[in-house]
């Protein structure tokens, strides 16, 4: 069958002819579809039985251009392929934060996967001043599983090879590339600036050549260091949460690139999260007639220590992997019969230098989600101009520091400092 953007009525035919799907999901007759994709660029399919609510699935088609632009922005539907072979890799090295592929067909770039029903994107849940007591833990897992074992310190250096080969992803890199590395660093057409942003925080930052060059040496980093599988997109958007589960969505940007780019991503939207928390929780407090007075110095203080923790747990897991890799192999990356002392001092060095490459990262994604195209909710949602330009002006300070400090910095607990600091920043 040739390819076609499925609608909610083409998509109940479509799912009659896949056995699997059929014995999953029972009458079909007795289907609702419904549409909620609210992403960038696909179509996000929930589908479930209206007699049987566990019987669902989600369904997710790419289309041939970016949904975020429309079809002034063309785009292969390659990205499904990438995608589906992603979530069987990564599912492979951590089930338990992976949703399952149910089914996947090329033709159509259509991925049927495991609907996390009782579950919700974190972003959302951050907005709204939801705990998770393992999302620190369960992220640093995913990371540390899914990075180790795409590296060159677990495959063999063919398979390793073989598998930077397998995964190219030319056209979502170069998204990256553009919109994250380069645009939000000029005064791009493409960028959108918020009405009350003071020219001067916008100007400190594109007429700073420092500013200019760090930029650049990440977008070489992330274009060069071919380091491990990477998710790709590892921002609050990808994650969907409860109070028990964890699970890592849309790796449709998956290449083989810098591990410290998942790292950073990630920890640079926690602190997104952070530094939007003084709207946001005024603001639940506002709207709560039983809670006018909400403090937000818990939500804040729980916030932090997930960026710490993330940060940690990732060393660490990522570290004991390592070690008992070398250990049950008897052999390791720098060769055999090395002394303990050499295999650690190597260890702490790399890891060392995947937190700054991470920090880096972090500072590019913050300018990015600030000045370039693609926004985050927490931050562009906010009604009011002047707190949210008060909130885009701290943001900017914090990357700032990050990406042109990044190698300056020893230990997380430097970061979730500077990041305090950053809030009380005024305009
Ligand atoms: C134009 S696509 C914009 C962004 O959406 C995706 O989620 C990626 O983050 C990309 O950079
Ligand atoms: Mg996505």
């Amino acid at each position: 069958m040739t390819y076609q953007a499925l609608t909610p009525d083409t998509l109940a035919n479509y799912l009659r002819q896949v056995p699997e799907l059929l014995t999953l999901l029972g009458d079909m007759d007795a289907l609702d579809i419904v549409e909620v994709g609210d992403g960038n660029l696909n179509l996000v399919y929930f589908v479930g039985s209206r007699t049987n609510p566990e019987r669902s699935v989600v369904v997710k088609q790419a289309l041939p251009y970016l949904r975020l632009v429309g079809e002034g922005w063309p785009l292969t539907r390659h990205r499904a392929d990438r995608e589906a072979h992603a979530l069987k890799v990564f599912g492979a090295r951590c089930p338990q934060h992976v949703p399952e592929v149910l089914h996947f067909e090329s033709a159509q770039s259509l991925i049927a996967m495991q609907h996390l029903r009782a579950h919700i994107i974190l972003r959302k849940g951050l907005i709204d001043g939801i705990t998770y007591p393992n999302l620190a833990d369960h992220l640093s897992s995913y990371m540390a599983q899914t990075l180790f074992h795409g590296s060159d310190l677990y495959l063999s250096a063919a398979d390793k090879k073989r598998a930077v080969a397998a995964t190219t992803n030319t056209e979502l890199c170069k998204i990256t590339e553009d919109l994250i590395f380069t645009y939000p660093f000029e005064d791009h057409a493409t960028n959108v600036y918020s009405p009350s942003l003071p020219r001067a925080a916008l100007q400190r930052l594109h007429n700073d050549p420092a500013v200019s060059v760090a930029a650049a040496q990440m977008k070489w980093v992330f274009m060069n260091q071919a380091e491990s599988l990477l998710h790709g997109d590892l921002h609050t958007g990808s994650v969907m949460v409860n109070q028990t589960d964890t699970y890592v969505i849309d790796p449709e940007f998956a290449f083989y690139g810098p591990i410290g780019f998942d790292v950073g991503l990630l920890l640079a939207n926690l602190l997104s999260a952070y530094l939007s928390q003084d709207w946001h929780r005024v603001q639940a407090g506002q709207n709560a007639a039983q809670d006018p007075a909400q403090d937000p110095a818990p939500y804040l203080a729980w916030l932090l220590e997930q960026v710490a923790q993330v940060w940690d747990g990732f060393a660490q897991k990522f570290t004991a992997l390592w070690a008992a890799h070398d250990a049950s192999t008897g052999t390791s990356f720098m060769g055999s019969g090395r002394d303990d002392a050499s295999l650690s001092l190597f260890r702490e060095a790399f890891m060392q230098r995947v937190f700054s490459d991470s920090l880096g990262f972090a500072g590019c994604e913050l300018v990015r989600r600030t000045l370039g195209l693609a926004k985050v909710a927490e931050i562009a949602a906010i009604p009011d101009a002047t707190a949210r330009a008060q909130i885009e002006v701290r943001t900017l300070r914090l990357a700032e520091a990050l990406l042109l400090g990044r190698t300056d910095f020893q230990c997380i607990s430097e970061v979730t400092d500077l990041a305090e600091e950053c809030r009380t920043l005024t305009l």
